[in-house]
C-alpha cells in the first residue's frame, strides 16, 4: 500500500513514474539533442535509450549522457534486431522497475519533445495515447509527397482492414500506461518494423482499453538515415492483411452485429 501511494505522488502529475523509451540505431547525430529535449520538456520523466550496438557509437554517447544525468539510462543490446524487439526489451525494463507508464519516441527528431506534455496530460484519462499525424490540429513538416501518400494510404488500409477507429496506427509517438501493458499479451508480439505499432494498436483495441489520439507536429529527420526499407513495408502489408482477415472471420463466426459494424 505504501509503495503504491508513493508512486502516485511522484513522477509526472496524474500519471506517475514515466519512462521514455528511445530505440536507436546509428543516431549519433541525434541522440544528445533528443535526450536533452525530453529532459527539458518533461523534467520528471526518465529516459531509456535502447541501442542495438550501433556501429556509429550512439551507445557510447548515450552512456556519457547517463553518467551526467541520473534520469537517463541505457539498454545495450547485442545487435540490430528491429524496432519491435528494442521496444519490447524497453517495456520489460520499465515493468521490472515499476514504472506507471512508458512513452515510445523516435530518436531522429520527428517526434517533438514539446508535444510530450500534451501526450502525458491526455494519459491521465486514457490507457493508450497515440500522437497522431492525421487528426485535426496535427502537422507534418518537410515530408515529400511520396511519404505523405504512403503514410495516408497505410493508415487508410489499416483502418479498413482492422476496423479500428485510429487515424495513425503506424505512428510511433505514444504513451502506454501500465494498465494497457497489463492488458496486452506482449509475449505474442512478433512484428519488427512499422507493423509493431499497428500490432500494439490492434491488441490494445481488442483488449478494450481506452485509446485516445492527440495531434502532433511531425518533422522529417534532418540527420542520419531512415531505417525504413521495402522489407519493413512488406512485413506491415502482410501482417495487417492477415490480422484483418482473421479478425473479420472471427467476428463473422460469432455473428455479433456490433462487432461486424466495425468494418465498412
Ligand atoms: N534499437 C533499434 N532502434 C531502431 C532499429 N530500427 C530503427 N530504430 C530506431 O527507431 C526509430 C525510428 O526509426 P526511423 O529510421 O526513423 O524509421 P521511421 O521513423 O519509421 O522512418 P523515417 O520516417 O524514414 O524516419 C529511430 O530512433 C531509429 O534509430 C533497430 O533495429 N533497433
Ligand atoms: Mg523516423
Amino acid at each position: 500500500m505504501r509503495v503504491a501511494a508513493e508512486r502516485r505522488t511522484s513522477g509526472h502529475p496524474g500519471v506517475g513514474r514515466v519512462l521514455v523509451v528511445i530505440p536507436t540505431y546509428n543516431e549519433a547525430d541525434n541522440v544528445r539533442r533528443i535526450v536533452a529535449g525530453v529532459r527539458d520538456a518533461a523534467p520528471a520523466v526518465d529516459v531509456l535509450v535502447a541501442d542495438d550496438n550501433s556501429p556509429d557509437g550512439t551507445g557510447a554517447i548515450a552512456d556519457a549522457l547517463a553518467r551526467s544525468d541520473p534520469h537517463v539510462h541505457v539498454l545495450h543490446r547485442q545487435g540490430k534486431e528491429g524496432l519491435g524487439a528494442a521496444y519490447l526489451a524497453g517495456f520489460a525494463w520499465a515493468r521490472e522497475r515499476g514504472y506507471d507508464a512508458v512513452v515510445e519516441m523516435d530518436a531522429d527528431g520527428s517526434h517533438a519533445p514539446q508535444d510530450l506534455p500534451a501526450l502525458l496530460a491526455a494519459a491521465r484519462d486514457a490507457d493508450v495515447v497515440i500522437g497522431s499525424r492525421w487528426t485535426r490540429g496535427a502537422r507534418v513538416l518537410n515530408w515529400p509527397l511520396r511519404r505523405l501518400l504512403l503514410s495516408r494510404c497505410a493508415n487508410l488500409y489499416t483502418r479498413l482492414a482492422l476496423g479500428m477507429p485510429v487515424t495513425d496506427a503506424t505512428g510511433g509517438y505514444r504513451v502506454y500506461r501500465s494498465t494497457a501493458l497489463d492488458a496486452i499479451d506482449l509475449d505474442s508480439v512478433r512484428s519488427q518494423g512499422y507493423a509493431f505499432q499497428v500490432e500494439l494498436s490492434r491488441l490494445a483495441h481488442r483488449a478494450g482499453v481506452r485509446i485516445v489520439e492527440v495531434p502532433i507536429t511531425f518533422v522529417e529527420r534532418e540527420h542520419g538515415d531512415s531505417k525504413m526499407s521495402p522489407l519493413i513495408m512488406a512485413e506491415a502489408l502482410w501482417r495487417i492483411t492477415s490480422w484483418g482477415l482473421r479478425d473479420r472471420r472471427t467476428a463473422m463466426r460469432r455473428g455479433s452485429p456490433d462487432e461486424l459494424a466495425r468494418w465498412p
